[in-house]
């Protein structure tokens, strides 16, 4: 529904319903939170505007706002900043809100907002299975924690513990099986979470490490929940190395200039790390058993719409 008259559309919400999800959206954020930091993470709060982003993979208005004279970008996901915490930290995350100007035709998926919030955390010297296993064990504990606290009425009636490990399938085997919307497709189908792993070099950004220089296959990974509820988590281990990062921007197209101060910072030493985000409205609508995103936040920024 295309929104023209933002308090029109505020005014018009389903109070149990979006009741029922910040109920959720609170028990699920308290229980990472507790995850992460009885497993010695530490929080950092989150980065709004850095004169680095996330370039992304998909075409991504910059929204771009003049810093004392220095253009800075909102912040679509916090990779750089966990890159750069890791010079510090062995483990962190951070709740952070992030920005995505997508292209109008995803008003329609039921699962983007043009604004969200996406737990990011990363490990150093983690591999891929060492992240990939810590977010099983964190949905697991989650989907607990919300079946002690909330009432089933208003959570998704399949939703179980699952049985890890979930089951992971190479991105070039689902597409050759299922075709370009491998992804729906295996969702549809999925009553499990499962993993897509060996996602290949020109289908992500240059951050994520390559198995070897030029394989072209990353050492990365999606998580998808079942049941058509589509992309959870999304991550890898990280290229960390000078002249790795200045060949993927390379191979990317990209400009080396833009990425200038991460190029700089892994001249000095970057550490090798591995960590994802888990978008926190996706893991409430799948919670919830929701179709609609919108239903999971009282504000929600729906693409292309005008809203508060
Ligand atoms: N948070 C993701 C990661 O850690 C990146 C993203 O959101 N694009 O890989």
């Amino acid at each position: 529904m295309l929104s023209a008259d933002p308090v029109r559309y505020y005014l018009s919400r389903n109070k149990k319903v979006i009741e029922a999800s910040l109920r959720v959206n609170t028990i699920v954020r308290g229980s990472l939170k507790k995850f992460l930091d009885l497993k010695n993470f530490i929080e950092i709060n989150p980065v709004i505007i850095s004169p680095i982003s996330d370039p992304l993979n998909h075409p991504v208005k910059d929204p771009v706002i003049d810093y004392y004279g220095n253009p800075y970008r909102l912040t679509k996901s916090m990779i750089f900043h966990k890159q750069l915490a890791m010079i510090y930290f062995e483990r962190i995350y951070s709740f952070s809100p992030n920005i995505r100007i997508e292209p109008l035709e995803r008003r329609v998926t039921g699962r983007h907002l043009a604004e969200f919030t996406q737990l990011d955390l990363e490990v150093r010297n983690a591999r891929r299975e060492d992240v990939m296993d810590l977010a099983e064990d964190m949905i697991n504990k989650v989907v607990e924690d919300v079946g002690e606290h909330v009432e089933p009425e208003f959570l998704n009636p399949k939703l179980a513990k699952f049985k890890k490990p979930f089951r992971k399938i190479k991105f070039l085997d689902a597409k050759e099986e299922y075709g370009d919307d491998f992804e729906s497709a295996l969702s549809n189908e999925a009553k499990e979470p499962f993993w897509i792993i060996d996602i290949p070099l020109d289908s992500r950004e240059f951050y994520d490490k390559e198995t070897a220089a030029g394989s072209g296959i990353l050492r990365d990974m999606d998580l998808v929940y079942p049941y058509g509820y589509g992309e959870a988590v999304s991550g890898g281990e990280r290229e960390y190395e000078y002249e790795r990062i200045c060949e993927r921007i390379r191979k990317k197209g990209q400009n080396e200039s833009e990425f200038s101060i991460l190029l700089e910072a892994s001249k000095i030493g970057l550490k090798p790390s591995a960590g994802f985000g888990i978008g926190i409205e996706r893991l409430v609508r799948f919670i919830r058993g929701l179709s609609d995103i919108t239903d999971t936040t009282l504000f929600p920024k729906t693409i292309g719409d005008l809203v508060l």
